[in-house]
């Protein structure tokens, strides 16, 4: 079922499901709710709408911060992805389009990562001077070695689907239309 409401729905679409304070406040709500169903097997995460499963932390709101709310939205973005790497039932990032910065940072939280043909994987912030800051560097480490993790986090190039799938960074690569809920 789904964990949010429409109106908040409406407005992640608008930002292509940007990650700002609000939209994490949401997602610990809906993951503090949902550990709670006993009967829950499985949580698949995906973006609203069909271009992007997440393009980043929301480089608007985060230019407006100072150094106090720069650190509490780092510490929120990093408890989110901490509380989805350590959900009780496995987890499955359904990347629908872009995974970029804090959202290619979320699907690597997740157990698995399924992928439709569009999706694209990048860690642009660097390219802003930024580096991925809710735990991804050492995420993509783990995932695919730090010889191709230092490449995309120092480049912020772009891995399409195909490339992901042959590099480990997905499990599979489907047709929007079977991962897109
Ligand atoms: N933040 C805010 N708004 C965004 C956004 C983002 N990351 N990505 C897209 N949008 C907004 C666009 O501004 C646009 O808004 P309107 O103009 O309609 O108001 C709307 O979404 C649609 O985007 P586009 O018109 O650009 O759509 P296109 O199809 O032409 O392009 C795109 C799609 C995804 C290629 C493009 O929007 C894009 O390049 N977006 C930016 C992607 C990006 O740079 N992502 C990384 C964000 S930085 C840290 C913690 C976390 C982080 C860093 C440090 N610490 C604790 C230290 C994480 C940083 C990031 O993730």
């Amino acid at each position: 079922r789904k964990a949010s409401s429409a109106a908040s729905d409406v407005y992640k679409r608008q930002a292509l499901n940007a990650l700002n304070s609000q939209v994490l406040s949401d997602l610990k709500a809906a993951l503090d709710e949902l550990k709670k169903e006993a009967d829950l097997r499985c949580l698949i995460i995906t973006g609203a709408g069909p271009k992007s499963f997440v393009a980043g932390a929301d480089i608007g709101e985060m230019s407006t911060m100072n150094p106090k709310k720069g650190e509490a939205f780092g510490i929120a973005g990093n408890n989110v992805m901490s509380q989805v790497a350590s959900f009780p039932c496995p987890v499955i990032a359904a990347v629908n389009g872009y995974a970029l910065g804090g959202g290619f940072e979320l699907a690597l939280a997740c157990d698995l990562r399924l992928a439709s043909e569009k999706a694209r994987f990048a860690f642009p912030e660097t390219g802003l001077g930024i580096t991925p800051g809710f735990g991804g560097t050492q995420r993509l480490a783990r995932l695919v070695g730090p010889a191709l993790a230092s490449e995309l986090i120092f480049t912020g190039r772009t891995v399409k689907a195909d490339e992901a799938l042959a590099k480990g960074v997905v499990s599979q690569v489907c047709a929007l239309s079977l991962i897109h809920i």
